[in-house]
């Protein structure tokens, strides 16, 4: 191994004890960089690998509001403002009872890279909080979103850091956080979050964008391995945003999903969820105020596995759309035995990286999460330059923009990996690709 990354890993390791989702992505990270840092002995000299894996700046606060009962409450927010060499901060707010320091940085360190990759100007970032949106009414959502902004506004604006939504963020909680943000600054400021509904600055495609993209990138892949989706299985995991978005670009696609699945358990639905019945339905479970997986179940009469993982369900392509670490080598070993050939990360992080290792060395395609997800910050990105020029462009545009898009990021991928001796590794090649042009930045900027 190159001593240096060694040492980074082991320093970055004894610095954050108590951060196992930070420390996996930045061991993955930098261990697929060690070919590059090899043939570029000026990065250990500039400390660059130690600056990386520092966040500019990492902010964290109290938000207290009340519930209906007039009850007060009190979560912890945060926002991860990881790199901004390559532009703004960018990246989502994530509201869940998991959120804790090491998940948000982990997020906004895979944020960095992914954010490069899209071939746009924006840094790195992610943000949150605790707070568990399950079962709250909709005027304690908004009430919580507004605390929760009465402090992020300090912190960001549309030349410094510009969130987005992620998991039990959506279209509703970015117009509470978006109305606060105007009414505490009394300034429009370019629309400063993404992912806004679409009267007031949002872009056509951006709640599709994650989905699609996963697919636009899956068609690459499958275009060099002359491969189709067409008549394809899919197991997907969640059914949120990515899952909807990524299940109905797969029937448009002509492949089916036959697998779904929340917190409490997967569905299996063999005739794939291809309707727009079914397609509408789970945008209705995810806005319902107990959204829960079972409510599909029982609405389309499929098999409900109650606490089970959908990785064992045969199928020729998985996509995780859920959250982190839901693919671990137990979940890896079923996937390899159902003979399945391409795994593609819709959610972050969604699989250890033991379990990696092990798809990729039985054989399995792996595109990854900072490649394959990169489609919704990418319609972010481009949801800011239609606000900052006060114009919007049409769902055509912006959905040519996002393939473009998606076939650069594997293009250049590819590109990486083969430059630097490693055949067609999608994901070595996606950490090399985001990473040279971040570094260059930061060379170029000066040492801070
Ligand atoms: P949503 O809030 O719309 O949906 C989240 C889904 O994940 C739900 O189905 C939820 O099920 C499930 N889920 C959440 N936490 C857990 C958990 N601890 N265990 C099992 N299931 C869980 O979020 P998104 O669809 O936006 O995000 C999904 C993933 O995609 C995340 O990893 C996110 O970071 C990533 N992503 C999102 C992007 C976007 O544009 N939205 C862009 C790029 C990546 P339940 O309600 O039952 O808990
Ligand atoms: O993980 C992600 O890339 C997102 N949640 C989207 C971020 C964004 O700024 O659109």
């Amino acid at each position: 191994m190159n001593a240096y990354v060694q040492r980074v890993i082991e320093e970055t390791k004894a610095k954050n004890p108590d951060q196992p989702e930070f420390l996996q992505t930045v061991t993955e990270v930098l261990t697929s960089l060690e070919n590059v840092i090899d043939q570029h002995p000026e990065y250990e000299k500039a400390a660059l690998l130690e600056r990386l894996v520092e966040p500019e700046r990492q902010v964290m606060f109290r938000v207290a509001w009340t519930d209906d009962e007039g009850k007060p409450h009190v979560n912890r927010g945060y926002r991860i403002q990881f790199n901004g060499a390559l532009g703004p901060y960018k990246g989502g707010l994530r509201f869940h009872p998991s959120v804790n320091l090491s998940i948000l940085k982990f997020l906004g360190f895979e944020q960095v890279f992914k954010n490069s990759l899209t071939t746009l100007p924006i840094g790195g970032g992610k943000g949150g909080s605790d707070f568990d949106p399950h079962g709250k009414s909709d005027a304690e959502i908004m009430r919580f979103c507004q605390a929760f902004m009465t402090e992020l506004q300090r912190h960001i604006g549309p030349n410094t850091d510009v969130p987005a939504g992620d998991i039990g963020v959506g279209g509703r909680e970015i117009g509470y956080l978006f109305g606060q943000y105007r009414r505490v600054r009394d300034s429009w400021d370019n629309g400063v979050l993404t992912g806004k509904p679409l009267t007031y600055g949002g872009s056509l495609i951006r709640p599709e964008a994650t989905g699609y993209g996963v697919l636009y990138y899956a068609e690459q892949v499958f275009a060099h391995e002359h491969d189709s989706i067409k008549g394809k299985t899919f197991a997907l995991s969640g059914y949120g945003n990515v899952a909807w978005g990524a299940a109905k670009k797969i029937a448009e696609l002509g492949g089916k999903a036959v697998t779904i699945s929340g917190h409490n358990g997967y569905v299996y639905d063999p005739d794939g969820i291809v309707t727009e019945e079914k397609l509408n339905y789970l945008l209705e479970m995810r806005a319902s105020r107990n959204a829960n997986i079972k409510m599909y179940a029982d609405k389309f009469g499929c098999e409900f596995h109650e606490n089970e993982k959908p990785w064992g369900v045969k199928a020729d392509v998985c996509i995780p759309c859920a959250t982190q670490n839901e693919v671990t080598m137990e979940e890896a070993k079923k996937i390899v035995a159902n003979g399945t050939k391409y795994y593609f990360e819709g959610a972050n992080m969604p699989a250890t990286n033991e379990a990696i290792a092990y798809m990729q060395e039985n054989g399995v395609i792996v595109g990854p999460a900072k490649a394959v997800n990169a489609g919704g910050v990418a319609v972010s990105a481009l949801e800011m330059s239609q606000n900052s020029e006060r114009l919007s462009w049409t769902s055509e545009e912006v959905n040519a923009k996002l393939k473009q898009i998606m076939k650069s990021i594997h293009d250049n991928s590819a590109k990486c990996a083969a430059e630097y001796g490693l055949g067609y590794d999608l994901v070595k090649g996606a950490n090399i690709a985001g990473f040279l042009k971040v570094a260059d930045a930061m060379m170029s900027q000066g040492l801070f």
